[in-house]
């Protein structure tokens, strides 16, 4: 089919585009539909314009591959004037999703009709940018301000009923989405046009709407606050005016740093799921998949599946640990149930038939099995033993390990290729992150299972070879050696935490483990030792043998109060390590950062040259996705690829 094709409906042309995946809106589609136009307009049999899309989607927004191009005319807002500005009134029919410049497309037609499942919004700020062609001048004079900036500072779209109750589009369409239209078009010609948008008022903004905008606009980012900048200066002056405003502020947000990084991620989350060796290989159904162990991450595990919607069966050795973990999920799905993520009678569905079981035979009908046991390398190979007696000889087993080498846990396995490891991230139904780790013997079938169920719970799967860490311990353990290294030269704990803060982490690297626990990456190194490996003393080792394992002990790197997650300075930690840190010699936070950033890369380049990671943008994602690398800075590798990582200072060198 060719980009763009026109059918006559009577005295309707229906214009279908054609631009797949996801008719994105190229210079090829603007030059196409300017066309369009003007062919419609010079057509003595067209009355009116029905605008649809072939394939999965409507139009998905401007082709973000062009953005870091200079502009090629026609741009959106000629396309968008074009259309608005036609003498044959047009419609736009949606389906999929109209994102983007695929909303403000549709937005510019006089009358827009939807599929009950369509999706709408203008997700500009997740890829750094903001609308660029009027979506900030129509969405208000649509829906009014207050959903406009909600839609447009946090860029989530909403669902086609909801957009038809608020005004947005015209009526729901089932069946026959362009011939639907075209009826309804039809109809609606015989009754006087409606003004466009761009001509209905737009009135001053009241101080409770636009406090409401601040607030979501300071949990955003750049892009964020200048969309509501633009917002509210289109409430105070001309259309034209604000029209002005808007597209330049768009051209100075696209070609600003955290655009260009966000446009990374953006590529490289849709790459990761589809890796090249996996092309033409079909993963196995899954129907039921099965959790072993019922602790925090087992229940995550399995709630995360329950919430996928996938048939859940866990096991557990005894029934109170497997009471305790239905428990657990039963919470969770309780409280994504309140948070309006499912139904309440479904997530009570779903828990009605969550399998419990302490023998493994209960898990003989599952497609997959995931085992998430304590991480003990004997406790691990009997799970196997018993799963390999209990389940089919197809059934994918997969060990959920942070540390052990996958590779001794299938040791024994009568069918090594449908064994991998699936590393998540905990709380497990929350951190996208999951590492795929197969061993040798594993058949291309059970890997690309495992990247069609982190495709089915909503993760961001990354396949990692085997190391000590797989991809994401492995750099957070030689970071926390680089933060321990900038310690010992003298600079504080705060110091360096506040500027990774500074830098978009949510927490500093001491927090972080204040939070999480100092004591497990005390026990591995311990383990090693006691294997006879030599494993340097840590500063953390110092703190976890004087009983401070974070904020569960009160006092980690920092002293928490009983009442309190407040990290206070502690004067035991200094006591504690002065004899093992320099004079306090504070370094501007920049040069921490650079410290840090540069050991994260360099960890990462090393990651690369043995072949554990696919790409840097893998490793990049792991970052991001699993340890709260500010997504704005496009993760290690793309920072210093970007040469936006200094080379590290020399004074404070690692000890
Ligand atoms: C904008 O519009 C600015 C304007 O206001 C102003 C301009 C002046 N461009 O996600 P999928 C590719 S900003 C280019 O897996 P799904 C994607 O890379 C734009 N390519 O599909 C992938 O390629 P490949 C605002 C795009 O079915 C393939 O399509 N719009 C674009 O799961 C499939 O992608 C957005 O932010 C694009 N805009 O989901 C919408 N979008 O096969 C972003 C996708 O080579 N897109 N690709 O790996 C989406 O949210 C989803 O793609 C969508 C479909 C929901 C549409």
């Amino acid at each position: 089919m060719s980009l763009l094709s026109i059918a006559q409906h009577g005295e309707i042309a229906v214009v279908t585009l054609d631009n797949p995946p996801v008719n994105a809106i190229s210079a090829a589609v603007r030059q196409a539909l300017v066309a369009a136009v003007a062919r419609c307009d010079a057509d003595a049999a067209v009355r009116g314009v029905v605008l649809c899309c072939a394939g999965r989607t409507f139009l998905a927004g401007a082709d973000v591959k062009e953005f870091g191009l200079p502009p090629v005319p026609p741009h959106l807002p000629d396309v968008v004037a074009a259309i608005e500005g036609a003498a044959k009134p047009w419609m736009a029919a949606i389906h999929g999703a109209a994102l983007g410049g695929g909303l403000e497309i549709a937005m510019a037609c006089r009358f827009r009709v939807a599929a009950p499942d369509a999706r709408l919004g203008l997700p500009e700020v997740t890829l750094g940018v903001m609308p660029g062609a009027s979506g900030t001048l129509r969405l208000p004079r649509l829906i009014g301000v207050a959903e406009a900036a909600r839609m447009i500072l946090t860029g989530t779209p909403v669902a086609a009923p909801w957009a038809q109750k608020a005004g947005l589009i015209d009526a729901l369409i089932g069946g026959d989405l362009a011939e639907g239209a075209a009826a309804v078009l039809a109809e609606r010609l015989a009754a006087p046009v409606p003004v466009p948008v761009s001509a209905r008022p737009l009135g001053p903004c009241a101080t409770e709407v636009l406090e409401a905008a601040e607030a979501l606009a300071k949990r955003g980012g750049k892009a964020a606050r200048v969309a509501l900048e633009t917002l509210r200066y289109a409430t105070e002056v001309p259309y034209e005016a604000a029209l002005i405003r808007e597209r330049e502020n768009f051209l100075a947000l696209r070609a600003s740093p955290e655009a260009a990084a966000l446009r990374h991620v953006f590529f490289a989350e849709r790459a990761a799921p589809r890796p090249v060796a996996l092309k033409g290989v079909s993963p196995k159904t899954l129907g039921a998949v099965g959790v072993v162990g019922g602790g925090t991450m087992g229940a995550g595990i399995a709630a995360a599946c329950l919430l996928a919607g996938l048939k859940v069966h866990l096991l557990e050795r005894d029934t109170a640990s497997l009471g305790r973990g239905r428990d657990t999920i039963g919470r969770t799905l309780r409280s994504a149930a309140a948070r309006g993520k499912l139904p309440v009678e479904e997530a009570e569905a779903r828990l009605a038939g969550l399998g419990a079981h302490t023998d493994a035979a209960g898990l003989a009908a599952c497609d997959l099995v995931i085992e998430a046991v304590f991480e003990d390398i004997a406790v691990k190979r009997q799970v196997f033993a018993d799963l390999d007696r209990a389940c089919r000889p197809d059934t994918v087993l997969a060990t959920n390990t942070s540390y052990l080498d996958p590779r001794r846990i299938a040791q024994g396995l009568s069918h090594p290729e449908r064994f991998l490891g699936l590393h998540f991230f905990s709380p497990a139904h929350v951190m996208k992150l999951l590492e795929i780790i197969p061993v040798p013997q594993t058949a291309p079938a059970t890997l690309a299972t495992a990247f069609a169920l982190g495709g089915r719970l909503g993760k961001v799967p990354v396949q990692s070879g085997i190391c000590e860490g797989f991809i994401g311990n492995r750099i957070l353990k030689r970071t926390r050696a680089e933060a321990e290294a900038l310690l010992r030269a003298g600079v504080s704990i705060a110091e360096v935490d506040a500027a990774m803060r500074g830098f978009g982490f949510r927490m500093g690297p001491f927090e972080t483990q204040d939070l999480g626990g100092l004591d497990i990456a005390y026990l591995q190194r311990e383990g090693a030792r006691a294997e006879g490996l030599e494993v340097a003393e840590t500063l953390g080792d110092i703190l976890v043998r004087a009983g401070r394992k974070g904020q569960k002990t009160f006092g980690g790197w920092y002293d928490y109060a009983t009442d309190s997650r407040q990290p206070v300075t502690s004067a035991e930690v200094a006591a504690l390590l002065a004899p093992h840190v320099a004079a306090p010699a504070p370094l501007p936070p920049a040069l921490i950062v650079a410290r840090m950033l540069a050991a994260m890369a360099a960890e990462g380049r090393a990651i690369l040259d043995e072949g554990i990671a696919g790409g840097p943008a893998e490793i990049d994602l792991v970052q991001i996705h699993g340890y709260g690398f500010p997504r704005e800075k496009g993760g290690p590798m793309y920072h210093a690829e970007a040469g936006l990582c200094p080379e590290a200072p020399v004074r404070a060198t690692a000890s």
